[in-house]
């Protein structure tokens, strides 16, 4: 099973999404592992976006992602991390798929109202960054065998 950290951004709080997310998330099947809400500062934005620190935009997106808090969730399932990002739609929102939250919700680069992880490795290091141990939950979703069939669970 993998894991994928999703984070509603704080235009998602303003716009009100944040049930949409998780109602979307939950009706595919995916666990929720983990929720929390959490407000950003400069050391866990540069280390959550350091991959972004020289481009052009970095100044901009650090002040957005502190304008209000994030809330924070661990969605898990078989192939998780692929199956969120589709579900939330490519980055430039006004071009994301009709039917992902992206391309439903929200019409900005930068604006874009969600992140989820984007592969495995990087799903590891931000669940690490954004949860401790004691805020993560394994927990036995009986609608599994509904979900899944077995030779698919591991
Ligand atoms: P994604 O969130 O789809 O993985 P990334 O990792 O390329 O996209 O970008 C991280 C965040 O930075 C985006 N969610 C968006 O808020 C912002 N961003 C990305 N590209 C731009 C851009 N060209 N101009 C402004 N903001 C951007």
């Amino acid at each position: 099973m993998e894991r994928s950290v999703v984070l509603v951004k704080p235009d998602g709080l303003q716009r009100g999404v944040v049930g949409e997310v998780i109602h979307r998330f939950e009706r595919k099947g995916l666990r929720l592992s983990g929720i929390k809400m959490i407000s950003l500062d400069d050391a866990l934005l540069d280390e959550w976006y350091a991959h972004h620190k020289d481009k052009s935009f970095f100044p901009s997106l650090k002040e957005y992602m502190k304008t209000a808090p994030v809330v924070a969730m661990l969605w898990e399932g078989v192939d998780a991390v692929s199956t969120v990002r589709k579900l939330i739609g490519v980055t430039k929102a006004r071009e994301a798929e009709a039917g992902t939250v992206r391309g439903d919700f929200a019409m900005s680069q930068q604006y874009n109202l969600i992140h989820a992880s984007e592969n495995k490795e990087i799903a590891q290091k931000e669940e690490k960054l954004m949860f401790l141990p004691s805020e993560v939950f394994s927990w036995e979703k009986t609608d599994y065998k509904h979900i899944y069939l077995k030779e698919e669970l591991f």
